[in-house]
């Protein structure tokens, strides 16, 4: 075993912790927080020391693979998957145009790099179309931050008096750093509060001053109640609403109409609660608001959403310490504009440049001629995490080509034609952008972190980096004359280089839609051998140092132009604990918000606000349940980690379910049920949980994974929720699905 603690990231979560861990050979055998890292300062979750089940899955893959007639895989070289891939990506291009090329992916938790390098990857293949996960959960919440603040908006919560969560458990799910030792302060001080809406008393909900236990899919009556309450008891500053606000007069009407008694009792809550809440929230100094799945993918998303933000922007928790604040983006990974272009087939709106994920199955299998023909898929799983797998996979098999490019033989990976294996997340250079961001007294910042290798690569993998250049090479796209001028301006330093890329592309446009591989073929090799994977990062450096100039300096760095994004590079590219990349007042979230005022109606969705007042619960017998499918729990990570092993006490993942329902049906602590929906039935075991509210019942995420034991025989553990899930059950507006909201039967087995 090496004596060395080696700095990395857990990659189970969206916050990255920075970690450092011990290895023995190629195992990750000791993990522990990294006290320098600059956004977690040591904190790390009992998760982290699992990473090594990710790293050594039994079904890593160590070869290009290619589809047989009969269905099975044989394993290829390089040279010929390279070369067989981009020709099939050619043929379906020149039959029905680059557009029928669908991309799903882009990375998961912890690694966003192929993101970078797919771009390039698909500009060459002239695809316009793509989505991902965020295209199930945020595009109706970055749209509504579009709205009403022209920018995304994230809270502070160990500053706040009041932390709101809505719809979220970040004790489990985190979303935001040291969360559990933040919250553990929170509830610890009287002059500080905590509220939880949410049905289910969770391990946050535990702790909460206020814990608005809303019935399950009511969240927009529990919302409309509390802005109610602020609108009626008039607990708004006018002289905040008048400076700093404009549009306000068609949203306030419909709230002063808000019959607050009538939505409390429609969503199960004592009143005077929700009264409570609304008064705590008006007069604290500061109120940081999170939302999460709970309310993303449950009824009336996008309003929700809508509704969510209007707590933090009718009260004025805008642009100061411990409220909610737009920092700066290293991608603009979280844009909510709509595009002009709608999904080809099906019209649906694009959000921040995704297509709803629900509607993908519809967008291929039709006879619609501009239906999509072929797919890259990348560090995603949809087979297994879109809404419907079995109609999914129906769609996957209908496509003339398919590619997936993953580190694990995944139920996507099953479908396709071809399958390229990636490098692991600890085996080449990676990153998220996700930003890690933490606030003081008087300021905020955003954090980057570059990790290094901590292993070498599988024999047999690329990474994503080395993949996409290979493809734009084959595809044509890029040429030795186009990169000769750049590798002779990297010799020089990288001052020149920046030089000569700015004019190399301003002589060659083309070559700007490839600047991630002409990063990687030409930078690349400057940074050391195995090191090239982080070329890209150089040009995203140089991007934000144009967009934030300012806050990038009173992060530290100096310079002008160019320089001051060589600086940035140089730093992030040295330093392994996370790098402070923008550091901001607090007013400064005011300049980045349109107008400086936020346009507080939004038209779109205030015919659905007025409209929830004719609106009943729908209760149907044939399926009394709401099942809540795919929750986060201390033994879930998406499917990033695949052997079930990893969670040893509940390998198969029990549905959740409160006794009295239990005792109902006949069933006992860790008896088997049925489980049934309008699409479909599946097996599980239960656990019994007061913490869960009759009626509602909850299946975990991540489950249902195919994984061969030692012998090499492969088991499904677990139910994978998605085959019990409809795509149709999806929000009007943004499209994102309702898989906390699945209507369902539960049935005793013997
Ligand atoms: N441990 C762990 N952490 C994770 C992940 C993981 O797989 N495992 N995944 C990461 C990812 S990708 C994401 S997006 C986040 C998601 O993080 P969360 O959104 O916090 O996760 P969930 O548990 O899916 O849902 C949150 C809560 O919604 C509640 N809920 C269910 N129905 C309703 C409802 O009708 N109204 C309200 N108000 N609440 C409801 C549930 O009881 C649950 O407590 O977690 C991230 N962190
Ligand atoms: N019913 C239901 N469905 C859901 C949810 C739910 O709560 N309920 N949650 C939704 C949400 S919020 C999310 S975020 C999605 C998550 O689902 P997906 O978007 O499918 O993402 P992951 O499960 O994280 O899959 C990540 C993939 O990346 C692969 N991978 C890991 N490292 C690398 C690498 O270095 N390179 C490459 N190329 N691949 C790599 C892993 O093997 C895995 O296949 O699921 C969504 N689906
Ligand atoms: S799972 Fe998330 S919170 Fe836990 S250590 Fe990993 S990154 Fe941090
Ligand atoms: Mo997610």
């Amino acid at each position: 075993m090496s004596d060395d603690w080696q700095k990395t990231i857990c990659i189970l979560c969206s916050v990255n912790c920075g970690v450092e861990v011990k290895l023995d050979g190629r195992h990750i055998t000791r993990v522990r927080g990294n006290r320098e890292h600059v956004a977690s300062k040591g904190y790390a979750c009992e998760k982290a020391q699992r990473i090594d089940y990710y790293q050594n899955g039994r079904d890593r893959l160590t070869a290009p693979l290619r589809r047989r007639p009969d269905g099975t895989f044989e394993e290829i070289d390089w040279d010929t998957a390279i070369c067989e891939v981009a020709a099939g990506f050619k043929r379906v291009r020149e039959t029905y145009g680059g557009a029928s090329i669908f991309y799903y992916g882009g990375g998961g938790q912890g690694n966003h790099l192929c993101g970078s390098y797919g771009g390039s990857t698909r500009r060459a293949l002239g695809s316009v179309f793509s989505s991902n996960a965020l295209a199930q959960e945020k595009t109706g919440e970055f749209w509504v931050d579009h709205m009403l603040f022209g920018t995304g908006m994230g809270g502070s919560y160990q500053q706040a008096e009041v932390a709101v969560f809505v719809g979220k458990n970040p004790w489990q799910s985190h979303g935001f750093q040291r969360a559990r030792p933040i919250l553990r302060d929170i509830a610890a001080d009287p002059n500080r509060a905590l509220v939880v809406i949410d049905p289910r008393r969770t391990e946050t909900a535990e702790m909460a001053d206020y814990h608005l236990r809303v019935r399950p899919g009511t969240d927009a009556f529990c919302l409309a109640a509390i802005l109610g309450v602020l609108m009626q008891e008039d607990l708004i500053s006018h002289d905040y609403i008048r400076e700093r606000t404009q549009n306000s007069d068609e949203l306030f009407a419909a709230l002063n109409d808000v019959p607050v008694v009538d939505y409390c009792g429609r969503a199960g809550l004592d009143e005077s609660l929700v009264r409570d809440v609304a008064r705590r929230i008006a007069r604290a100094s500061s109120v940081s608001v999170y939302e999460d799945l709970g309310i993303e993918q449950s009824l009336h998303s996008t309003l929700n959403s809508y509704l969510e933000k209007l707590l933090f922007a009718v009260t004025g928790n805008i642009g100061k310490a411990g409220a909610m604040n737009a920092g700066t983006s290293l991608t603009g990974l979280f844009s909510g504009a709509l595009s002009r272009e709608v999904s080809p087939v099906g019209g649906h709106r694009i959000i921040g440049g995704m297509i709803p994920a629900n509607v993908i199955p519809d967008e291929i299998l039709t006879d619609h001629p501009k239906r999509f023909r072929a797919m890259l898929i990348e560090s995603e799983n949809p087979a297994h995490s879109v809404a419907d797998s079995t109609r999914m996979r129906e769609a996957l098999r209908a496509l003339e080509f398919v590619v997936v490019i993953d580190v694990a033989m995944t139920e996507s990976a099953r479908e396709a034609h071809y399958v390229l294996p990636a490098s692991s997340q600890y085996e080449k250079w990676e990153a998220t952008f996700f930003g890690a961001a933490f606030h003081t007294e008087t300021e905020f910042a955003n954090t980057f972190t570059l990790r290094a290798p901590i292993l070498d690569p599988i024999p047999g993998t690329l990474c994503e980096g080395e993949i996409h250049r290979r493809l734009v090479r084959a595809l044509g796209a890029m040429t030795d004359d186009d990169v000769a001028p750049l590798h002779a301006a990297a010799a020089k330093g990288r001052t020149a280089y920046a030089m000569e890329l700015m004019r190399v592309v301003s002589e060659r446009p083309h070559l700007a839609e490839l600047m991630t591989v002409l990063l990687y073929e030409t930078l690349g090799p400057t940074l050391g051998a195995g090191n090239e994977n982080a070329a890209s990062v150089f040009g995203i450096a140089h991007n934000f140092a144009r967009r934030y100039p300012e806050s990038i300096r009173r992060a530290g760095f100096s310079g002008e132009g160019p320089e001051l994004g060589n600086a940035l590079f140089d730093a992030i590219l040295k330093e392994r604990s996370g790098v402070v990349v923008s550091v901001d007042p607090y007013d400064e979230t005011w300049r980045r918000i349109h107008d400086q005022k936020v346009n507080l109606t939004i038209a779109e969705l205030i015919p659905e606000l007025k409209s929830l007042r004719d609106e009943h619960p729908a209760h149907d017998p044939e399926f009394p349940f709401v099942l809540s499918a795919g929750q986060r729990r201390s033994g879930t990570a998406n499917t990033i980690i695949r052997d079930p092993q990893w969670r040893p006490k509940d390998p198969a993942g029990a549905l959740w379910m409160n006794p009295a329902d239990a005792s109902q049906l006949g069933v006992q602590d860790g008896g088997r049920v049925r489980i049934t929906t309008k699409r479909a039935s599946a097996e599980s075991v239960v656990m019994l949980t007061d913490t869960m509210m009759p009626g509602h019942v909850a299946l975990p995420n991540g489950t249902g994974l195919w994984y061969p034991d030692r012998e090499g025989q492969e088991f499904q553990h677990g139910v994978a929720p998605n085959e019990l899930t409809v795509t149709e059950d999806r929000d009007w507006f943004a499209g994102t699905p309702f898989h906390k909201h699945v209507p369902a039967r539960i049935e005793a087995l013997a």
